[in-house]
């Protein structure tokens, strides 16, 4: 995979001192604090000001990214979404995939995209945790999708790495189960920055890679870029803004066009890389659901 990717993110973090998260702008090896107790916060105010609160940080003192925990950078009320059917390879997996065709060829082609609630914020899978395939599914895969950061007032703060894991056949057998195919624990993964938006100026063609490790060989791989993306991104935000007030901001996950031939599925002891080239990296080894459920209490906490 490719390795040539921003340097500079908005970050979170544990300092190891019990004060709980902290945020943070990563650039190269030095690690600015920002002085905001969220991410979140910078997300209820305007991306103008955003910017001004993260680019005076740079001023300050600085710490080593070595001295602490990268934590997923996103807290509070801030939601995640995603979208889905963005890509002509995810038109065309689910229509084989599915007993009910032809609603995926219709959300390809109709005005209104496919949006949908995927995880609330503390439930965010940080770089080189655990994701999960759920213990009721024969066919999962990991989605590798660009995620938008937008702010309150519905502009695009930044971009970072997601994967939406998903299940095929349980979405496949009904389009209604898919609530159930797509949210369930340690089902959504981000990478530990958001690249500012002020900072990646091109982002019609960035390109996605996915390579699947299993006992230390690649078992699958897959590429594309965001130049092949049905819907324009100002579409996505604004049908999900539309009726719905996100006074903490939102992740939006743009979709995948990288799907697995049917018959391939990710299963535990896989490890997931992905790499979006400009905007960041993402690994995680897979699990079953239920394998890490006595540590959900602690997760709750100070964030995972
Ligand atoms: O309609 C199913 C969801 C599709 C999806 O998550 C995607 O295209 O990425
Ligand atoms: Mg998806």
């Amino acid at each position: 995979m490719r390795g040539d990717y921003t340097l500079i993110t908005i970050i979170r973090y544990d300092g190891g001192d019990g004060c709980g998260p902290r945020v943070g702008l990563l650039d190269d090896d030095r690690l600015y604090p920002i002085p905001v107790d969220s991410v979140s916060r910078l997300l209820q105010v305007h991306v103008e000001q955003a910017r001004s609160i993260i680019e005076d940080a740079r001023g300050r003192f600085y710490l080593r990214p070595t001295d602490v925990r990268l934590l997923a950078p996103v807290d509070g009320l801030t939601e995640v979404w995603a979208s889905g059917v963005t890509y002509e390879r995810s038109r065309d997996a689910r229509v084989e995939e599915s007993s009910m065709r032809d609603v995926y060829q219709r959300v390809y082609e109709a005005e209104r995209p496919e949006l949908f609630f995927k995880a609330a914020a503390w439930r965010v899978v940080p770089d080189g945790s655990p994701i999960a395939v759920r213990v009721d599914s024969a066919q999962n895969v990991a989605e590798p999708e660009l995620i938008l950061v937008a702010n309150r007032f519905a502009e695009v703060v930044g971009y970072s790495v997601g994967n939406d894991m998903s299940s095929r056949d349980i979405e496949g057998a009904n389009p209604l189960y898919l609530p159930q195919a797509k949210v369930y624990d340690s089902s959504f993964a981000m990478a530990t920055g958001i690249c500012p938006a002020w900072e990646l100026t091109d982002v019609s063609a960035l390109d996605i890679e996915m390579v699947i490790v299993r006992d230390d060989v690649v078992v699958w791989g897959g590429a594309t870029h965001t130049g092949r993306l049905k819907r324009k991104f100002a579409e996505l935000i604004e049908h999900l803004f539309r009726c719905y007030s996100l006074p903490h901001g939102v992740l939006l996950s743009t979709g995948t066009g990288i799907v697995p031939e049917l018959g391939f599925t990710t299963q535990p002891g896989d490890v997931v890389h992905i790499c979006i080239d400009g905007v960041g990296r993402l690994s995680n080894p897979v699990i079953e659901t239920g394998a890490m459920a006595n540590q959900l209490p602690a997760m709750t906490k100070g964030g995972r």
